[in-house]
């Protein structure tokens, strides 16, 4: 008997892609909710003890850490199969433009929104002007792609949806901290179309937090990361 727990938070966006990864595969986990503010737990201290972060995946009692390593674990660890779907395309260049994707989303377009939450002054400033021109190269390349969607590569689901779909429940939060707008469907229409179907799917409304949550939780973070010990010394 298989023993898979996915150590997170909550608000994890890179926790919601590994959590939709392991549910498109069908896999039964458990979720270990680990403390959003200090202390870390030992646990995660030992499963995850260089970057000492979530998401971390213990299949079997052996941690991996890093969501991508993470993501691509699942997909070697639970192979495709009749029943099990891949997160991977069929050929060579449109995994490498799946990973290629999943790796800007994870490094760049959400690291880019957790600064709206945590960085202030100019750093903020670059970070409201970066995330906004970095969704746009996201539906510029969805477009070079050339597909219908709604998915990043087409008809199925890949690694590329699966990195972005912290997006489904943070994109009131960014538009929110950055006082910002992304561009609606008119001029980015294959994001909308993303985003709308990834709303449907029930492994996705699993995996993700309410939006309304998250703006909530994210301001108040915002609010405590500004001003740690309101009133103290
Ligand atoms: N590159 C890592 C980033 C993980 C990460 O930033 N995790 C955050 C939560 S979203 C965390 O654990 N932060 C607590 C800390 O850094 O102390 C990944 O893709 O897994």
């Amino acid at each position: 008997m298989e023993e898979v727990k996915l150590l997170l938070i909550r608000s994890s966006p890179f926790a919601m892609s590994c959590a939709l990864a392991l549910r498109q595969k069908g896999i039964k986990f458990e979720e270990v909710h680990e403390n959003s503010l200090p202390p870390k737990t030992d646990r995660l201290l030992r499963s995850n003890p260089v970057y000492k972060q979530v998401p971390v995946l213990i299949h079997n009692g052996k941690p991996v850490s890093q969501s991508l390593v993470i993501l691509e674990y699942i997909e070697e660890a639970w192979p495709p199969s009749d029943t099990t779907p891949s997160l991977l395309p069929g050929s060579a260049y449109d995994r490498s433009l799946s990973r290629f994707w999943a790796d800007f989303i994870n490094k760049k377009f959400i690291e880019t929104g957790l600064k709206l939450m945590k960085r202030f002054g100019e750093e903020h400033a670059t970070a409201r002007k970066e995330i906004v021109e970095q969704f746009i190269t996201m539906e510029e390349g969805m477009r070079a792609i050339g597909s219908e969607g709604p998915y990043f590569l087409g008809d199925k689901m890949s690694l590329a949806d699966v990195a972005l779909v912290p997006l489904v429940p943070w994109l009131p939060s960014f538009e929110a901290l950055g006082e910002l707008k992304f561009p609606g469907p008119e001029q980015c229409g294959r994001m909308h179309k993303w985003l709308d179907a990834m709303r449907e799917l029930p492994n996705v409304v699993a995996s993700v937090p309410p939006a309304d949550w998250l703006s909530q939780y994210t301001a108040t973070l915002r609010r405590f990361i500004a001003e740690p010990y309101p009133g103290g010394a």
